[in-house]
Formats: structure tokens, sequence, C-alpha cells
């Protein structure tokens, strides 16, 4: 991906000012958190500044959070003795006092995201991805709009975003794992109205947050693999876990929660799990393909994907798939000399002009920040999150 020249862009924007309708701006993946060990989300100088930048612009912009804006998966919940914990029955009440959580932790983004609608012509969106699916709570919607403090340009389509021929999702409906039952999203759970979550979110909930505080910096590192393959203990504490969470779900929860519908048996993933397994078919890429074969025939001609955290431009014949990336900090694991290359943030830019015609870019947002070395990362892990926290100019409120 070609980096982005801002200067130039804004020149090129005021020559084409008169056939410009609108800019859609898209960011993926930005997973604000608590501001704890689970919140991967430092960038909050670098993401408020870019809010501003396009605030700042003269034309009307529509920007388009697609999904897993708001960790709340990974988000604990503060109880009434200040403690932080990780319910599993998520009610709108547990769900506001985790985004109270995020709107704390994160202020600059809620403060630029307020400045942001605060002009007429400028359009808000969050799109829904596994990691908020709280925001399917109406009570949520409306929190959101009262911490930026507008009702009218703040947004909540739902899964996806369609306008323009732009069709932009967060794409974990084409990932068996995370996918959610769109017919039934929520339980009835002692009379009160809980999240139903796909089965992998809830052993996320309930089975690996411990590990993650344990080791924070270790999910921020790709490919997940590599990294798993060159540090043994997580490896172990993982297939661990992952064990237990599986035979668990299988031999355990169904009779000891009997009329807990949260740990309902999933068969058919599992049936799906035992397909996969004879056919080896553990395809990383194959979401891509999955989505082009169930949006085949649809007439629009840009496509934004998020989820898998990939930042990538697919041309095919007049159509094209976009992916921005993440805005969380990640790190790029080489296998050879064993350095961390932080990931660079990256946008998905589309000019609507008077005549509907579009063009599009993914654009960097450069940053600086250092490469680590991965054998010191794993030994003083809590050391090297405060060192990243302190070069993105983020100050967490919990580590
Ligand atoms: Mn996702």
């Amino acid at each position: 991906m070609k980096e982005s020249n801002s200067k130039k862009g804004s020149n090129f924007k005021e020559s084409i000012q008169n056939n410009l309708q609108k800019e859609i701006i898209v960011v993926g993946d930005v997973e604000l958190g608590a501001g704890n060990l689970t919140d991967d989300f430092i960038a909050d100088k670098a993401f408020s500044e870019f809010i501003n930048s396009l605030t700042k612009r003269k034309h009307p912009i529509t920007l388009v959070c697609n999904g897993d804006t708001f960790d709340f998966l990974k988000c604990p919940f503060k109880d009434s003795q200040d403690q932080l914990t990780y319910p599993r029955h998520i009610t709108s009440e547990i769900s506001i006092n985790k985004l109270h959580l995020i709107a704390k932790a994160h202020e600059r983004v809620f403060t630029a995201w307020k400045k942001f609608v605060k002009k007429k012509k400028n359009e808000l969106y969050f799109i829904i991805g596994n990691h908020d699916h709280d925001i399917f709570f109406k009570e949520v919607q409306e929190e959101i709009k009262r911490l930026l403090e507008n009702k009218k340009q703040v947004h909540f389509p739902g899964l996806r975003y369609n306008q323009h021929e732009v069709y932009i999702e967060h794409g974990h409906q084409y990932d068996f794992l995370n996918r959610i039952n769109f017919r039934n999203i929520f339980l009835d759970y002692n009379q009160k109205k809980i999240l139903n979550f796909p089965w992998a979110s809830f052993g996320l909930m309930s089975s690996f947050m411990d590990l993650k505080e344990e080791h924070p910096f270790m999910e921020r590192i790709v490919p997940r693999q590599l990294m798993l393959s060159l540090h043994g203990m997580v490896l172990r504490k993982v297939n661990l876990l992952s064990l237990g969470y599986f035979l668990k779900s299988l031999l355990y929860h169904p009779f000891r929660y009997y009329s807990d519908p949260t740990y309902n048996l999933p068969t058919k993933l599992f049936g799906e799990f035992y397909n996969r397994l004879k056919s080896r078919h553990w395809d990383v890429d194959e979401m891509i393909d999955i989505f082009r074969k169930k949006k085949k025939h649809r007439k629009d001609r840009i496509f934004v994907l998020g989820h898998v955290h990939e930042v990538s431009i697919i041309r095919k014949r007049k159509k094209v798939i976009l992916r921005p990336g993440t805005w969380r900090d990640e790190y790029l694991l080489n296998s050879k000399n064993r350095t961390l290359t932080p990931i660079e943030k990256y946008y998905v830019q589309i000019k609507v002009e008077q005549d509907e015609e579009l063009s599009y870019d993914v654009l960097s947002y450069p940053t600086k920040r250092s490469v680590f070395l991965f054998d010191d990362v794993r030994k003083h892990e809590y050391a090297y999150m405060h060192l990243a926290a302190q070069e993105e100019g983020y100050r967490p409120v919990y580590y």
C-alpha cells in the first residue's frame, strides 16, 4: 500500500471541490476498550487527530466505523465495589456500564466524534461487529447518541451501510466461528433480555480473560501461530483453555447449566467443526470467497470489509473489495530476526461525485513508533504495554 500525503490530498480536494458530492471514509476494527490490560487500543492521539482533520474539510463527510469500533467483548464491567469483572450475561445495563468505561478511557476519541457531528454536513455511522453486538441494544445506541450530543447525524444501520453503490460490512457473518444468528440476537434469562453471543465469544469472555490479562501483549502479535511457536508457555495455556472450553461445552455445561440458555450446545457449529476437521478445510482467506459467493449478484461497485485486520485492495472486473485493517495496537513478528514492527493504521477513502461517479483509495495515517524485540517483550510484557502507550501518547486508566 502506498503512503498517503495529506498535503497532496487537500490540493486535490480543492481542485475537484465543485464536482465532489461527499467523501465516505471507512475505518475498521478500532476496538476501543476500558483502558485496562484487555484493551488493545492506544492510538487515541492519532485517531482523534485523524477525525479532527476530517471535521476541518469543507465538503460533506460520511465517517463509517465498520464494526468492532468498541471492544465490548473484552471490556470489563465495573461492579458496585469498583471491581472489574467479565460477566457472561450481558443486559443493556451492563453494556452501558462498559460503554461508560470506554468513553472515560478514550475521551479524546469521543470528543473528536462529538466535534465531527457538530458540523451539520457530516454523518457518523456505527456498523455492528462481533466485538460490539451490544449495539443491538437500542439503549446502547441512545447512550452513544447522548454521549456524542447528537441525535440526527449518528446512525446505527445494523450490520451494513449501503448507499451510492457502496457496500460496507464488518464481515463476521462470513466467519463460521463468530457469526450470529440474526433471528435470535437476544435471549431471555431470569426475565431479563441478554445478548446471545456466538459460542466462541461466550468462550472468550468466560475462559480467556485471565490469560489475556496475564499476557496482554502477546495477543497483539501476528501471525498468531508464529508467536505461539516462539512462546511455548502461552501456546500450552491457549491449547489447554481451548480444549477445556470445548469439552466443557460438550459434556458439562449443557447439564450443569441446564436452564441457562447461554450454555446451549451449539450443535450446528460442532457439525461444521467436524466437517472441517474431516476435510482439513481451514483456509484463512476463505472469508472473501464466501463473501463473493453470497454477494455475487449485488449491483454495488465498492465493497468494504473488516474483521480479519488485513489491508488490501482486491479488484475483479468492475468491482473492488477494500480492507482498511485495524486501528488497535498490533505488531508483525519477523521470524528471522524476531523483531516486532508496529502495524500502520489505514482508512478507506471513497469520493462520490455529483454524477454518482465513484473513486477510491486505501490510505495510511502515519504514526511514529519504534520496532521492539520479541524476546524483550516476552520477558517484560507489562513494561512494553506502557512503552507502547507512551509512544502513542496514551495514558492507560487501569495499568
Ligand atoms: Mn471482528
